[in-house]
């Protein structure tokens, strides 16, 4: 896997992929470049059997700010009085809000301080989300009179239910850490001198997990977001079909069995 990017930090380790978004003078704002290499780096990281879970988060004292507003304006004021196609450019977004809801394993956002705009809207579109107690959600879009985009309009509803969904993206206010727990925008929020500590071992836990299953259920949860009781009850049927033919299956019987911890290989 490539590891030299301009604007993203890579480590790996026992299977946990940590990406890191490097633009601290900006809190970690999106350019095209970050756009790109974010997009790649989740791309190959779905195909790479070594990891078996990612971590999103960001450098300094943010997660991210969204768009980077000054190399927006640059690009807008360069096409003068002609009206502007953004959905061109969401492009970008949207490659990445694929990669993380098709990545046949666990992707968790590790937030601390600022995840606004469309950086909020990337750590709602992974599987799970850990916050440090200085977190700062902002759906920031309507502040400049956007509407949320990269994939809230999907996920924002549905973590939060639909009036509160209004209220965040209308509103456009900080929710902390604590309350993005206590409306479950968060898996869990932990102090920040916590934080690196507990998303690691949240995600080793998960890496060390039946990475097979996980994707099994990745695909129940999306399919189940957009049907019906019926259908849902099929593709339960279809996936459990694969999953009780994998060996970490077989694995997790023998160890209940033997009264022992089961050891993963993910498959
Ligand atoms: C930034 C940014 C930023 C550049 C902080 N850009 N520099 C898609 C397609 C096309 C167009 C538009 O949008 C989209 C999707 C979107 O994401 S729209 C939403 C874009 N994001 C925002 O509107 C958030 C803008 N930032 C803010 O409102 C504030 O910075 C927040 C509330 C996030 C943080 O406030 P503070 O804690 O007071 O920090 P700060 O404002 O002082 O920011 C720190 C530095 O980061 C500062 O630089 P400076 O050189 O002055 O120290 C900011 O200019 C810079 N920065 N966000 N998005």
């Amino acid at each position: 896997m490539r590891t030299n990017f301009q604007h993203l930090l890579i480590q790996e380790d026992n299977h946990v992929l940590k990406i890191s978004m490097n633009r601290p003078e900006v809190y970690n704002a999106f350019n095209d470049t970050m756009l790109d290499e974010l997009g790649e780096v989740l791309e190959t990281a779905a195909q790479d059997a070594a990891v078996r879970c990612v971590v999103l988060t960001g450098t300094g004292r943010a997660f991210g700010s969204g768009q980077d507003l000054r190399s927006f304006a640059t690009i807008q004021a360069s096409r003068g009085d002609t009206p502007i196609k953004v959905s061109e450019h969401l492009r970008k977004y949207h490659r990445i809000v694929r990669a993380i809801r098709t990545m046949p394993k666990p992707v968790i956002a590790a937030v601390q301080g600022v995840a606004a705009g469309a950086s909020c809207n990337i750590a709602l579109a992974c599987d799970m989300r850990i916050a440090a107690d200085n977190a700062r959600f902002i759906e920031a879009f309507a502040r400049i009179g956007l509407i949320p985009d990269a994939g809230g309009g999907f996920f924002l509803p549905r973590l939060v239910g639909i009036g509160k969904a209004m209220e965040l993206a209308m509103l456009a206010d900080e929710v902390s850490g604590q309350e993005a727990e206590r409306l479950g925008l968060v898996n869990r929020c932990v102090p920040l001198d916590e934080f690196e500590e507990a998303t690691e071992a949240f995600a080793q836990r998960l890496a060390a997990g039946p990475t097979r299953a996980y994707a099994l259920i990745k695909e129940l949860m999306n399919q189940s977001l957009e049907s019906d009781l019926e259908t849902t009850l099929r593709f339960e049927g279809e996936l459990q079909d694969i999953a009780i033919n994998t060996a970490d299956h077989r694995e997790g019987v023998s160890a209940f069995l033997e009264k022992r911890h089961p050891h993963y290989q993910g498959n």
